[in-house]
């Protein structure tokens, strides 16, 4: 059984869905300038805002003027929590100024009052791909200051919203740019291109160490204005499985899961694994790490795990010829996993592995709780004609994304009640259709609720039930127990 008060949501991000860019005040952010794009072609990130470039972020679903709607749809599901985040631009626009944006700052009063009114917890990410674009400008996290810019930004949202906002995240999913090498991820988590630099790698973690600082920092800020407030930290879970029982696989497989754990790690514990010191040392990063840093993260450890679910990765280690022993920044030793099926954007489908990962962090943490904030699979879907012509069938029938989440849920289930995982809710991602973060498309469907709107900017940007849409609700009625 799941706890009483399990917090059943769903889970969105500010720049993916709220558009209205450039309204309430609003500076632009880092995903403000990020072009949409497709499976296998990147998004551009272009240097201001380019005439002519298709930018799906600005209007995304108008959820800045529906969101009152669209809340309404999601009590009527049931939903115990609503994850979503602050857009750090609508409150400092240029990341630097000296007051707050008063606008901003009501839009989200106003937002998270609406959540309170239908009995939904808000639940606060502060920073979700959407750094303020002139801070990016300036090379975002490279640079020691922005640690007090971030500060500024949690402290100001922490003392505003403490009496509306119990649950926050500091930064979304702070390990996804370990295992990329490209810009995408260092752009979209930290605020800089990789390509501009001498060693991205490098820059990448010195960015982290700042992050870790200013995520601790702002924990123990919490606690100081509201010892009820409760912060986590967001983990991408990337589990990597061998791809045989040759040790070699095996060791491979643990090394390159440090890309993911030494995230939490910190977070978590309050200090550096020798892993993590030892390979800065072997890679001469010699990153600026002051003694203050260090006792800063220590008094700041999160009070819970937050993270995303969508996939795992297998390693060969006879795919690639680098050295097997390092986190190398390199992961060409990827190969497809011969049991897991795969969604249209090469995803595994592997509902077990959420269940191992839960293991995996409440035994490495010692039963610390755990929030599963994202999980789902993006679906290309058309809305049916006789749906928008309101006959009042579902938009879509959803099996496949019915199947998906309830192969997930019943492994958390099995998580919780045969391994005693300690979980605290579930928030399924993009409960309603948006902007997709990888690709920038609006064809890569997640929702319970169809939003009218496509790729080429197209459509009414109404909203529809999908069958999945009563079936979630089921789900929350019985607390998971009718899984349908
Ligand atoms: P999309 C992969 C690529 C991009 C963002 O992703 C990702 C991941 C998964 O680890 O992270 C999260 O929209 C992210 C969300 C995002 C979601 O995954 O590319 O926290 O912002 O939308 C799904 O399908």
């Amino acid at each position: 059984m799941l706890k009483k008060d399990f917090l059943w949501g769903g889970a969105v991000a500010a720049h993916q869905l709220e558009g209205g860019y450039d309204q309430g005040g609003k500076g632009l952010s880092a995903a403000d300038v990020m072009t949409g794009a497709r499976h296998g072609v990147p998004r551009r990130i272009t240097d201001g805002i380019e005439e002519g470039a298709w930018y799906p972020n600005h209007e995304a679903i108008d959820f800045y003027h529906t969101y009152r709607d669209d809340i309404a749809l999601f009590a009527e599901m049931g939903f115990k929590c609503f994850r979503t985040s602050i857009a750090w631009s609508r409150i400092f626009p240029h990341g630097n100024d000296v007051e707050p944006c008063e606008e901003g700052l009501a839009f989200y009063d106003d937002l998270f009052d609406c959540c309170l009114e239908h009995g939904i917890k808000p639940v606060v990410t502060l920073s979700h791909f959407e750094m303020p674009l002139a801070l990016c400008q300036r090379g975002g996290f490279k640079h020691r200051e922005a640690i007090d810019e971030f500060v500024r930004f949690a402290t100001t949202c922490f003392t505003r919203y403490h009496e509306k906002v119990e649950y926050w995240m500091t930064f979304n999913e702070i390990n996804n740019q370990a295992t990329y090498d490209n810009d995408f991820f260092t752009w979209t988590n930290s605020g800089f291109l990789g390509s501009a630099e001498d060693d991205p790698e490098r820059t990448m973690y010195q960015a982290a160490h700042y992050e870790f600082v200013a995520s601790a920092r702002a924990v123990a800020a919490a606690h100081g204005i509201d010892p009820n407030l409760k912060v986590g930290c967001m983990i991408a879970s990337r589990q990597y499985y061998p791809l045989t029982c040759n040790p070699a696989d095996v060791r491979l497989a643990d090394d390159t899961d440090h890309e993911t754990y030494l995230f939490a790690d910190v977070q978590v514990r309050g200090a550096y694994p020798a892993y993590a010191t030892r390979y800065f040392e072997r890679r001469g990063f010699d990153l600026d790490i002051t003694d203050a840093d260090l006792a800063d993260i220590a008094a700041g450890t999160v009070d819970y795990l937050g993270f995303s679910y969508y996939m795992t990765n297998t390693v060969d280690h006879a795919a690639d010829a680098a050295d097997p022993t390092s986190m190398e920044h390199n992961n060409s030793y990827v190969v497809k996993n011969p049991y897991l099926p795969e969604t249209a954007w090469e995803w595994t489908i592997d509902p077990e592995g959420l269940r191992i990962q839960l293991k995996r962090f409440d035994e490495r943490y010692a039963g610390i709780p755990q929030f599963i904030v994202e999980n789902g699979m993006g679906i290309i879907e058309d809305l049916d004609p006789e749906a928008a012509a309101g006959k009042g069938v579902y938009a879509v029938e959803d099996d496949d994304r019915i199947d998906y989440l309830k192969a997930h849920i019943e492994q958390m289930e099995l998580a919780v009640e045969e391994d005693g995982v300690n979980l605290m809710g579930y928030t399924p991602w993009g409960c309603i259709d948006l902007v997709s973060a990888g690709t920038g498309e609006l064809r890569k469907r997640y929702g319970f609720i169809y939003v009218d709107r496509n790729d080429d900017g197209s459509g009414t940007g109404k909203r529809f039930k999908k069958k999945s849409f009563d079936w979630y609700k089921q789900v929350i009625a019985t607390n998971g127990e009718d899984l349908g």
